[in-house]
């Protein structure tokens, strides 16, 4: 059954599920085709996450700071298209928060290995703050952190397992969030690594 998080967040144990393979087969897919990086921060430190894109827009960072492309700076060539399927599933899901007609136009891909780590942050590089972001998890369990409005509000704790989603939207859209280091570990369907895809609407005309 979904819990609420906080307003317009809103946790769906294992609503993946039943996708998890097909997902999985699907971000191999794209990770041929769009290869995972290990970005750069703006002040010049390297994100201990890999990442890639696939949509009509994807996200980057480098020393001329975070943003969207329209092509992946590391090929020049248009991003992977998102899977169909998944942009069914991402707007099945934002409905289900309460949260319709959601249209992504980028999923970021992340993958986790043991002691990769994300920290605290806001998305804000994106301008539709109306529209919801979909996040789905796969393979190894991770902490989630979460706050929110302001950096110095208090943070809870959420694990996300394989097969989780969690839609965040309206009053959650911009709370702060990040996820403690990777515990080492092995997962039948994706070995000693987690993946988290987000679904994103970008910008909010066209
Ligand atoms: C809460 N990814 O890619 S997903 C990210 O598991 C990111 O890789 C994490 O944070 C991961 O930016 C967390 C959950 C998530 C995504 C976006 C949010 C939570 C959010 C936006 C607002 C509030
Ligand atoms: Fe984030």
């Amino acid at each position: 059954a979904p819990e609420v998080l906080a307003p317009g967040a809103v946790f769906f144990p294992g609503a993946a599920a039943s996708h998890q393979q097909s997902l999985l087969a699907q971000v191999n897919d794209v990770v041929s085709q769009a290869a995972l990086r290990q970005l750069m921060t703006p002040g010049g430190r390297r994100f201990s996450v890999e990442m890639t894109n696939c949509g009509s827009l994807g996200w980057h960072s480098d020393d001329a700071g975070y943003r969207y492309e329209s092509r992946d700076p590391l090929s020049g060539r248009d991003w992977p298209a998102l899977p169909p399927e998944w942009i069914t599933f991402a707007r099945d899901m934002a409905a289900q928060a309460g949260f319709d007609r959601f249209e992504p136009q980028a999923c970021l891909l992340n993958r986790y290995v043991p002691g990769a780590r994300m920290g605290l942050h806001q998305d804000r590089d994106e301008t539709a703050f109306d529209s919801p972001i979909v996040s789905v998890s796969l393979g190894l369990p991770a902490q989630f952190l979460f706050g929110g409005g302001e950096r110095s509000d208090p943070v809870r704790k959420l694990r996300l397992v394989s097969g989780d989603v969690v839609v965040w939207g309206g009053p959650s859209r911009l709370f702060y969030h990040g996820i403690a280091p990777l515990p080492p570990g092995h997962h039948p369907l994706t070995g000693a690594c987690r993946w988290n895809l987000t679904f994103r609407r970008v910008c909010a005309e066209d």
